[in-house]
């Protein structure tokens, strides 16, 4: 769209919550993962990222291009992931414009991003995914790019692994992929949110500090020197994939919970076999494991799974027609030991929009 001469897109991208879990690269600089991975993606109600992308042939070229994240100016170029998925669009972009010399040169024009998370800052909550899914997005539609959104998750998993499984909504895998340049490495949706519209999720805020480890160091710390990790990747998480799709296509609640609280504490089980041990949960997310294996032990049957990422905030799901018990349950018993509360997310679970 073009507005005195600045070319304009703006997009949002939602927050994903993997259920088998992305723990590893097996390269750092094209940001391959060690092992597949699969999430659902939240709908985008209180947790997403809005980005506008924009350029101009009036931008000034000394500015070059420019980030700027919930209201602050980034330093672009101490980011190479930014660096690498900027110049990934751009030579898309070129290819357009070499096809179709008609079509205005954007690509030579410099690039303005503005961000915004909408999530309280209090939730606590890794904003990478949304972050770079919404850059790429956004960018892409700047663009006119025709690539699908598996094409684009190679771009976004350059900015940040998790970020290529929030192009697409409902159920989707990123496939670890065996090629050396990463070519099949990429995001694909198992099912569309409309296949499961029951499923809800809650996110428990245990605490809203920084996480004392961040991924991408403790995920090499774990590959270097966890056994139990080379485990995981080569023979654990292969038959979790297969067994997550089967439920998620079943519609097999108690399968997708059993292997959805087996992933999460095999996942922690790597990081405390780390060298350094690496902790991530706490007394609270303790006890919020112990109350969801409460409420299903009192429902004699598997109604509620608990995930946690790299950090100590809970994420429960469960199905619509237990909404009051889960909720009711975790509110009466734990309600004073948390700082807040996200969700449900369920029938609004969605995509891009
Ligand atoms: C996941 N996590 O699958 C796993 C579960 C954390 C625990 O993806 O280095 O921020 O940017 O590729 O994507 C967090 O890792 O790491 C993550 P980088 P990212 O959601």
């Amino acid at each position: 769209m073009a507005d005195s001469n600045v070319f304009r897109a703006t997009t949002t991208a939602p927050v994903n919550i993997a259920v088998i879990k992305y723990w590893g690269k097996r390269d750092a600089t094209l940001n391959l993962p060690t092992n597949s991975s699969l999430s659902v993606t939240l709908s985008q109600k209180s947790l997403r990222t809005v980005t506008t992308a924009s350029c101009s042939p009036n931008y000034p070229a000394a500015d070059g291009d420019t980030l700027t994240l919930n209201g602050k100016p980034e330093n672009i170029n101490a980011s190479k992931r930014t660096l690498a998925c900027l110049s990934s669009l751009r030579t898309l972009r070129k290819e357009l414009e070499s096809a179709d010399p008609s079509l205005p040169k954007l690509s030579s024009y410099p690039l303005r991003v503005v961000s915004e998370n909408n999530f309280p800052t209090a939730a606590g909550l890794a904003s990478s995914a949304a972050g770079f899914a919404a850059l790429v997005r956004a960018i892409a539609d700047l663009y006119e790019l025709p690539q699908s959104p598996t094409d684009l998750s190679k771009i976004a998993r350059q900015g940040s692994g998790s970020a290529c499984r929030s192009l697409q909504g409902g159920y989707v895998a990123w496939r670890a992929g065996t090629k050396e340049d990463g070519s099949d490495s990429v995001a694909e949706e198992v099912a569309p949110a409309s296949h499961w519209p029951e499923m809800r999720a809650l996110i428990l805020v245990v605490s809203a500090e920084k996480k004392d480890v961040p991924s991408t160091t403790g995920m090499q710390t774990t590959v270097h020197t966890s056994p139990l990790f080379a485990t995981r990747a080569e023979h654990i998480v292969p038959k979790r994939m297969i067994g997550m799709e089967e439920a998620i296509t079943k519609r097999d609640f108690p399968a997708f919970a059993d292997l959805t609280m087996r992933d999460s504490n095999n996942f922690h089980a790597c990081c405390l076999d780390s060298e350094p041990p690496i902790f991530y949960l706490n007394d609270v997310s303790r006890a919020a494991i112990r109350l969801v294996n409460d409420i299903n032990r009192v429902a004699g049957k598997v109604v509620a799974a608990y995930t946690f990422d790299a950090g100590p905030n809970a994420v429960i799901y469960y199905l619509d027609e237990v909404s009051e018990i889960v909720g009711g349950t975790f509110k009466a018993i734990l309600g004073g030991e948390l700082e807040g509360w996200e969700g449900p997310f369920g029938d609004r679970l969605k995509g891009v929009s």
